[in-house]
């Protein structure tokens, strides 16, 4: 299960520094066809699993996430 975690985190972590942003989050669904997401939309996304508060999702932050 934290492998595949760790796929699709890989995924979203576009410059591959372990952490995902707003804009990385934006850019891969625009890659998947949705167009649609604000930077707000995104950015509240990313805060709902940040739990530092740091804005941006580290691969723990992402696992605990998925309930792993
Ligand atoms: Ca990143
Ligand atoms: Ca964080």
């Amino acid at each position: 299960m934290a492998a595949a975690a760790r796929k699709v985190f890989d995924r979203y972590d576009v410059d591959g520094d372990g952490q995902l942003t707003a804009e990385e989050y934006r850019q891969v669904v625009a890659e998947l066809g949705d167009t649609g997401v604000t930077a707000e939309a995104a950015q509240d996304l990313i805060d709902t699993i940040d739990t530092d508060g740091d804005r941006k999702v580290s691969f723990e932050e992402f696992r605990a996430s998925m309930g792993l």
